[in-house]
């Protein structure tokens, strides 16, 4: 089985008549993957490499340099941290930028959307507004983040202000509170060239340290997204392919920043005489990946696949345009829309594929740009007009747009003075056991979606309350589990209760969704904010909260990063593919066991869903007897 979804499914088979290669094809063509790359114990950081270490004791137990297995696993895996902290914070630099210019008055087309989310940002971040007006005040931010970015003398201060005191405190004891975002992504870099530190605790702490410089570049991302364009209110919509329609111009925004695509979203609508002109019955925007979430969560905008999947709907032949930013976005699209005629358009400098149209955002002609693009959809749209479509019709209804704000706003309906309360006292008295929040990716190792789906209906029946962000959030979206129909059909006794009586609170008649989606994975952060919330109205640090974090299909270098933020902030952590640690036993042990005595968090690693789900319970049940709370058998 390649994928749960059943319009991946269709497309597959639209592939193999056709003869088109998809990402599994190059997986198995891939197999056997090296034995030594998966156990992470080789080494290209140096040109006297690459070296390898033997899993059998009669081969070469060292590198060149004398690298041992434990600093190999150690320094690749803090790379691949420093990796995913570039990614998110180079989004949220590129979000900053753009602030920054509206500030300079060289960006009309990017005002602030937000001016309650900016004050709001502002005073937690210790900056007086106080007789400023938005664009002043705007400027103040805009330092403040560029601030993050430089080596300061303090820890970071976007850090610090969204933690609980508790954790900062433990952070800093460890020493790993980071003084810059770039600066420990430079210091990563450093620490892991030939000759630096070859200590495996050592660096893994550092490894830490640039996990923190990642959450603080992902809150950044998430707060400043907010201000720009506005923060998510829930929004319903509809998910996966069948959202397309042979007579639309068809057009997709793929990536992960929502510069560029929430400025489509808004000219779209603008353009619909155009495309009617053109023959088309008008303009259908889809979002691929977690620039679909972002415009998911905003503008209701549907979701049409993820990850794996992303070069399937082309195949459809009723795709005009993939428009992309950077991150996730598969190289092979070139390949596969040469054979459809679906024009690809890459839009960063620093993200070019070669056989795409490069029509580069400027954000002072953001709007000039996005009129362009969509042309090239319509243009496209024209050409294809007549050739028979593929379009699976398989499609969703999803309810999106859970931020912390919408969620307090929804509970401030059971309770105006404490809206926390309500969930407390339910997690108290156990109609909600816990929380878990899934995030990260698939990966062609997994069967699409299957880990998500299987871990879903075994913990909600269990009455876990889900949360879920990235591409994890488009899996449920697109498999109808973030409706109020998935609720009444896979939650618990428990659950169903908590969850029907907020949605009836809020005038919806029935429950909540089974999966409450929060966003992009930048957005993860937004879970980290609900849980500081209700751990600082308890009492008790992150650490100790029935709260658990599960990545069961992740593959990128951000999701790692994540990872090892989330344990530090005190959460278990599933993995559920195999990371590339296990050519070390002491790496391996230090962060599923080790890090936990340190630091609260650890990582579960297990790939049979059932069991991860089993093994997820399990560590809900020890932080609710930790917490005095009732326990209950899997
Ligand atoms: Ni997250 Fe979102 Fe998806 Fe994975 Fe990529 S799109 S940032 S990294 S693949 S979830
Ligand atoms: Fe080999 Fe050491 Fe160079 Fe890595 S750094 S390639 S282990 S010699």
């Amino acid at each position: 089985m390649r994928s749960r979804d059943s319009a991946v499914n269709q497309m597959l088979e639209v592939a193999r008549q056709e003869a088109i290669e998809t990402t599994w094809d190059r997986f198995e063509a891939q197999l056997p993957q090296c034995g030594f790359g998966e156990l992470g114990v080789c080494c290209r950081h140096c040109v006297m490499g690459p070296c390898r270490i033997s899993p059998f004791e009669d081969g070469p137990q060292r590198g060149i340099c004398g690298a041992t297995a434990d600093t190999m696993v150690a320094r690749g895996l803090v790379r691949a941290i420093a990796g995913g902290a570039a990614a998110h914070s180079g989004h949220a630099k590129h979000l900053a930028h753009t602030l920054h210019k509206w500030v300079k008055g060289e960006a009309p087309d990017y005002p602030v959307k937000n001016e309650a989310k900016l004050r709001a940002v502002a005073t937690r971040q210790g900056i007086s507004s106080e007789g400023l007006d938005v664009r002043e005040l705007a400027a103040k931010v805009v330092e403040s983040v560029f601030s993050q970015f430089a080596e300061g003398e303090e820890p970071l201060a976007w850090a610090g202000a969204t933690m609980t005191a508790g954790r900062v405190e433990a952070l800093a004891k460890l020493g790993v509170l980071p003084v810059g975002i770039d600066s420990s992504i430079a210091e990563m870099m450093h620490r892991t060239h030939i000759g630096v530190d070859a200590d495996p605790v050592n660096l893994l702490l550092g490894g830490i340290s640039c996990a923190i410089a990642d959450y603080t570049g992902c809150h950044i991302g998430t707060d400043l997204a907010d201000i720009l364009f506005g923060t998510p209110v829930p929004i319903q919509s509809e998910a996966n392919m069948g959202v397309m329609k042979e007579n639309s111009v068809n057009i997709a925004v793929h990536g992960h920043n929502p510069v560029l695509s929430d400025v489509i979203v808004r000219i779209a609508k603008e353009m619909e005489d155009e495309a009617r002109a053109a023959g088309a019955d008008g303009i259908i925007l889809v979002g691929i990946c977690c620039t679909g979430n972002e415009v998911l969560m905003r503008h209701g905008i549907p979701p049409l696949t993820h990850g794996v999947s992303q070069e399937l709907p082309i195949m459809t032949g009723a795709l005009d345009a993939i428009v992309v930013d950077y991150q996730c976005v598969f190289p092979s699209l070139v390949e596969v829309a040469r054979c459809y005629g679906t024009r690809v358009i890459t839009t960063m400098g620093m993200a070019k594929i070669p056989g795409a149209t490069h029509i580069e955002l400027v954000e002072g002609e953001a709007v000039e740009k996005a009129k362009e693009i969509i042309r090239l959809g319509i243009e496209a749209f024209k050409a294809r007009k007549g050739r028979p479509v593929k379009i699976p019709q398989v499609k969703n209804k999803v309810v999106s747009g859970f931020s912390v704000e919408a969620i307090v706003a929804a509970l401030s309906k059971l309770n105006g003075e404490d809206p926390l309360k309500p969930v407390i006292d339910n997690i108290v008295n156990g109609n909600i056991q816990g929380v878990v929040l899934f995030a990260g990716c698939n990966n062609v190792k997994v069967p699409q979606d299957n880990n998500y789906l299987v871990m879903a209906e075994e913990l909600a029946k269990r009455n876990v309350l889900l949360l879920a962000t990235g591409c994890g959030a488009g899996a449920y979206a697109r498999q109808g589990f973030m409706t109020p129909e998935a609720t009444e059909k896979y939650a618990g006794e428990g659950l169903k209760a908590v969850l029907t009586a907020i949605g009836e609170a809020n005038g919806l008649g029935g429950p909540l969704p089974l999966v409450l989606h929060m966003g992009s994975c930048v957005d993860n952060t937004r879970a980290v904010d609900l849980a500081v919330a209700i751990a600082n109205k308890l009492g008790v640090d992150l650490d100790k909260l029935p709260v658990v974090a599960s990545a069961p299909e992740y593959k990128t270098e951000k999701a790692v990063a994540i990872g090892t933020w989330a344990i530090s902030a005190g959460l278990p952590v599933h993995l559920g593919v195999v990371p590339p640690v296990l050519g070390s036993p002491l790496v391996t042990s230090v962060l599923t066991s080790g890090v936990k005595d340190l630091l609260g968090g650890y990582f579960i690693v297990e790939t049979n869903p059932h069991k991860a789900a089993e093994k997820v319970f399990a560590a809900i049940q020890e932080r609710r007897a930790g917490l005095g709370l009732g326990t209950s058998q899997w």
